[in-house]
């Protein structure tokens, strides 16, 4: 070792001490999440997390910065491509903005059901999406779930499609998911993850749409009571590690780390599966009137967000496979 590489090393250490990390040595990974720590994607996270520290022998650690603290979805992604975060749990709505080859991913009833679509992502099919978001610079590792998303309002129950007529609803900037809104005959109002309380309570928006645990966990039911199942759409939430951080790893290492990632998905699954019980029970007990529907009437009025946006051959191939996957 030269002086030069001792003093290196010795600097690297008191800087790992210094940021706090667990172990001397240990590179402390910086991953965003949109949810608070009890949510289940975190509760992933947590444990892809434990694998990595414990199979690369205490070298990464994860840190997560939950509640969008560091930011929100759309800016991220672009810190996340440019190595400036290392990793985070993305939906593939706002992720489709950059990775256009994946927007079909976000069409309404794409996915017979959030299990299908898990089934799918673990299939061959989502091994063909990796390849798709790497091209992005990010890395993915992991396929978490996000329930189904459905509708909920403020000042009246939407029993059927004719009674979104003219309410401001609002949506992830998304676009598939902004035509889908306007072709159930909504006005869709896109919106940042954090003002959607707000702007429920301060009538800037009727309704907003999302799955059980987001509705309950935000306290939107508090303010918009009817809750729809209308279930349009069914998103995959892929974890991705920058490029960056990627190409520093050794092969052994990336090994670890998508073993980690997959490893990661049973216990997030799982997790869903309670927390969406445990944000029934609160959302009812808070007054919250959950309304069945005829889904196959909602489902009609979203095919022209199928036309608009299926348009090439390598797309419809992959939606084919998609809908073979039992
Ligand atoms: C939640 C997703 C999160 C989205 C949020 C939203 O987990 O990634 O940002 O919905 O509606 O279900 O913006």
């Amino acid at each position: 070792m030269t002086f030069r590489t001792v003093l290196a090393a010795s600097a690297a250490a008191v800087l790992a001490t210094i940021v706090g990390s667990g172990s001397p040595m240990a590179a402390q990974l910086k991953c965003w999440a949109n949810h608070a720590m009890d949510y289940p994607v975190n509760l992933g996270m947590v444990k892809m997390g434990e694998i990595i520290k414990e199979k690369t022998g205490g070298k990464y650690e994860i840190k997560i910065y939950p509640s969008g603290t560091l930011g929100n979805e759309n800016s991220i992604i672009e810190q996340i491509r440019a190595g400036v975060v290392d990793c985070g749990t993305l939906n593939s709505g706002p992720l489709s903005e950059i990775v256009q080859e994946i927007k079909f991913l976000n069409l309404p009833y794409l996915f017979k059901s959030p299990d299908h679509m898990i089934r799918v992502m673990n299939s061959e099919v989502g091994r063909d999406i990796d390849k798709l978001i790497a091209k992005y610079n990010m890395m993915p590792v992991a396929y978490y779930g996000s329930g189904a998303r459905s509708f909920y309002t403020t000042s009246k129950p939407v029993r059927t499609p004719d009674d979104l007529a003219g309410l401001k609803i609002r949506v992830m900037s998304t676009a598939v998911f902004v035509d889908t809104i306007n072709a159930l005959g909504a006005k869709a109002t896109p919106m940042p993850f954090p003002e959607v309380y707000t702007a429920l309570k301060t009538g800037v928006v009727d309704g907003a749409e999302n799955n059980w645990p987001s509705y309950e966990s935000t306290g939107h039911y508090e303010v918009a009571k009817y809750y729809t199942l209308d279930m349009h759409t069914v998103t995959p939430e892929p974890v991705v590690f920058s490029k960056k951080l990627w190409d520093s790893l050794s092969d052994a290492e990336k090994k670890i780390f998508q073993e980690a990632g997959r490893a990661s998905q049973d216990v997030m699954y799982s997790e869903w599966d309670k927390r969406e019980q445990k944000s029934r029970d609160i959302v009812v007990k808070g007054g919250a009137q959950i309304i069945e529907t005829d889904v196959a009437a909602f489902q009609k009025k979203v095919k022209p967000v199928w036309d608009k946006h299926v348009t090439d051959d390598a797309t419809r191939k992959l939606i084919e496979r998609i809908q073979a996957v039992k």
